[in-house]
């Protein structure tokens, strides 16, 4: 062995104590910025030990790939490889300061789509401090400049091969240990932040390529039959419809709002006394509108888009990445399509430019007849934040469009004010901010006001158009607003400590449906946004008995009530299991041996057979009874003319 380092440090020709330095240092600032940006939920010795190893592997691996190199050759490969790493885990970093999650290759898909629009929360989320994450690349830089690190001849490869191996034999000791404490870590676990916690950032984003790769292949791999277990699946978790609300809304029109970042705990919250959302608030208590304070949000990392999804295709969307960008080659059954051959036309409302998220791609893949997006708004510097229209004008300028319609119409409209940061143009709120340290906390009761006067505006609009009568409305909140990193001050807010069971509950949006000429109220069974399509259909009139759709009717009877959210997790009116501990859902306390796994498992199938659906494209082998089949070719959202009915003077404008 003695002799071996010594043949290496004569190999390396004293080059062996600064490659070592560069290796400890990249390790130590991985290890410190796991402590300082990431919350990984570190539960045992264990776990502690295996965050503090596994940088080590990826930093022997890679930069002992230099080491099989001379000269200048080889400190150019060393800086490269350090800068390529570092920068991974910064981009890591400022993706997860605000998502609280870590880049996926599809994600970095999503970023080349929505080019620059992500710019400025991206800016918000990084500090001139974080030239920390980059003082081993640069000192690096400055040794290799100096001719300190200077790899002269080299005479054999093997200090790198023995560097390389070390990495491997790391590697292996660290996911062994990693899959005692954590058993079917790779095969299993959909969540990121166990991955990461366990083999990390840069092991995990090898295993994030490999699987995506996979994923690719899996579609070209299925055929028919492989629909039949998920057909059956389905159909024997099939609620049927309540007989008291079926058809209620037959031949009526639809309209869904999708209420940026709002959660549940918003309605009826009072900021030192007053209403933030006095006119949901309203809805919430009128006794016309079912408001269903129990629901999940289910989005994933596509997050307003992966919402969407949801609320047209009952199916979950993807545990990695957006499968607005990902899977918009798809064939789904989606509600537009569904309905159109019962006469409706649809449409899509939203301020900003149809290429963001890739909605001009998807939603020729769900059938949308039209798609009114940026082109068709006003969007001077006054009318838009950061990403787009503001909520009033947006509603003020649709009107006349909607207006404009072929009735019966299913239509969705996407706000946007209330989206992180929340910060507000000056003159466009009167609310107080809250007062915690936290400025998105604080700021993010003021949007959320300005989107419920927004929605009020709209309402109103409608009723004054006369649509109000023989229209549906859907409002939903996309998705939470608050990410746990800003636990700390909404702890201030709800006043009380944050249990992770508290987190998962912070975690539900809220649904309101307004069915003309039918009494409403507080529906508080546990649900999920997968819900919500069902819910609706009946009420159409339309039975989703023939279709593969995973939710289940809010109003019926036999609702499931065991909710996976998208990670695993579940919620049931019994027990919960939220970061694979078991809860009480009533009261929040941790329970032991209380029934959880079966229904963790219960949760996991239904996710698994939506995901085979959605991996496999399966919908392509599949034709529901009495359903037309679209063709995505019959769609395309180039900008036209609008014809503006004559008596709508006055209507739809901005008090
Ligand atoms: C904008 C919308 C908002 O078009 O998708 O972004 P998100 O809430 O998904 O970050
Ligand atoms: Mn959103």
């Amino acid at each position: 062995m003695k002799k071996l380092f010594l043949s290496i440090k004569e190999k390396m020709k004293g080059n062996l104590p600064l490659f070592f330095l560069v290796v400890i240092l990249f390790w130590l600032k991985t290890y410190a910025a796991y402590r300082i940006e990431f919350n990984l939920g570190i539960d045992n010795k264990m776990q502690e030990f295996l965050l503090f190893i596994n940088p080590l592997s990826s930093a022997l691996l890679f930069f002992g790939i230099a080491l099989l190199f001379k000269g200048k050759v080889q400190s150019t490969i060393l800086i490269i490889m350090n800068f390529l790493l570092s920068f991974v885990l910064y981009a890591n970093i400022a993706y997860y300061r605000f998502f609280n999650d870590f880049i996926t290759v599809p994600v970095v898909m999503q970023t080349k789509v929505n080019g620059g629009q992500l710019g400025e929360s991206a800016l918000s989320l990084m500090s001139p401090l974080d030239i920390f994450y980059f003082t081993d690349t640069i000192l690096l830089i400055f040794f290799v400049a100096k001719k300190w690190y200077n790899p002269g001849k080299l005479v054999t490869r093997k200090p790198g091969a023995v560097v390389i191996l070390a990495a491997v034999a790391t590697f292996m000791l660290n996911l062994g240990l990693a899959e005692k404490d954590r058993p079917e870590l790779l095969t299993r676990s959909f969540d990121r932040n166990y991955l990461v916690k366990y083999l990390g950032a840069y092991n995990f984003s090898v295993y994030d390529v490999i699987q995506n790769a996979r994923s690719a292949s899996q579609r070209a791999l299925a055929d028919s039959n492989d629909i039949t277990e998920v057909e059956n699946y389905i159909k024997a978790n099939y609620a049927a419809p309540n007989p008291e609300y079926f058809g209620k809304a037959k031949g009526m029109n639809v309209v869904y709002v999708s209420m940026e970042s709002l959660q549940t705990f918003m309605i009826d919250y009072q900021l030192n006394g007053q209403e933030v959302t006095p006119f949901l608030n309203s809805l919430a208590h009128d006794g016309k509108t079912f408001y269903f304070n129990n629901i999940i949000n289910q989005t994933g990392q596509g997050k307003t888009s992966d919402a969407e999804f949801i609320m047209d295709n009952s199916l979950y969307p993807m545990s990695q990445g957006a499968v607005y960008v990902n899977k918009a080659q798809n064939t789904y059954q989606a509600s537009p399509a569904i309905l159109k051959s019962l006469g409706y036309k649809s449409a899509v409302f939203h301020g900003n430019y149809k290429t963001f998220w890739n909605r001009n791609e998807m939603y020729r893949s769900l059938g949308y007849d039209d798609f009114f997006d940026a082109e068709y708004y006003n969007m001077t510097d006054e009318n838009t934040k950061n990403y787009g229209l503001k909520d009033k004008p947006f509603f003020a300028e649709s009107m006349p469009i909607l207006e404009s319609l072929p009735q019966p119409f299913y239509t969705k409209f996407i706000t946007l004010s209330n989206h992180f940061p929340f910060k507000m143009d000056e003159g466009d709120t009167d609310f107080p901010a809250a007062e915690t340290d936290d400025n998105v906390v604080n700021q993010y009761f003021q949007s959320a006001n300005y989107m419920d006067q927004a929605l009020e505006q709209f309402f109103n609009d409608l009723k004054t158009s006369g649509l109000y009568d023989n229209t549906v409305v859907v409002l939903y909140g996309d998705h939470y607003g608050i990410s746990e990193n800003h636990n700390k001050a909404m702890e201030e807010i709800i006043g009380k400590e944050i249990t992770p069971f508290d987190n998962a509950m912070l975690q539900r949006v809220p649904v309101f449906i307004h069915v003309p000429g039918v009494d409403g109220g507080l529906v508080n069974k546990v649900g999920g946004q997968v819900d919500v399509q069902p819910t609706l259909l009946h009420l159409l009139g339309i039975d989703t008995k023939d279709y593969l759709t995973v939710g289940s009717d809010l109003l019926s009877k036999n609702h499931r009530e065991v909710v996976p959210f998208r990670n695993g997790d579940f919620v049931s009116p019994e027990v919960s299991q939220i970061e694979e501990k078991c809860y009480s859902t009533e009261t929040g306390e941790l329970v032991e041996g209380a029934g959880c796994e079966s229904l963790a498992e219960k949760a996991r199938i239904e996710l698994q057979m939506s995901d085979e659906i959605v991996y496999k494209d399966l919908l392509r082998f599949y034709k529901p009874e009495g359903y037309e089949p679209i063709d995505r070719n019959d769609y395309q959202y180039i900008k036209k003319e609008i014809p503006i009915k004559e008596e709508r003077n006055g209507l739809g404008t901005q008090e």
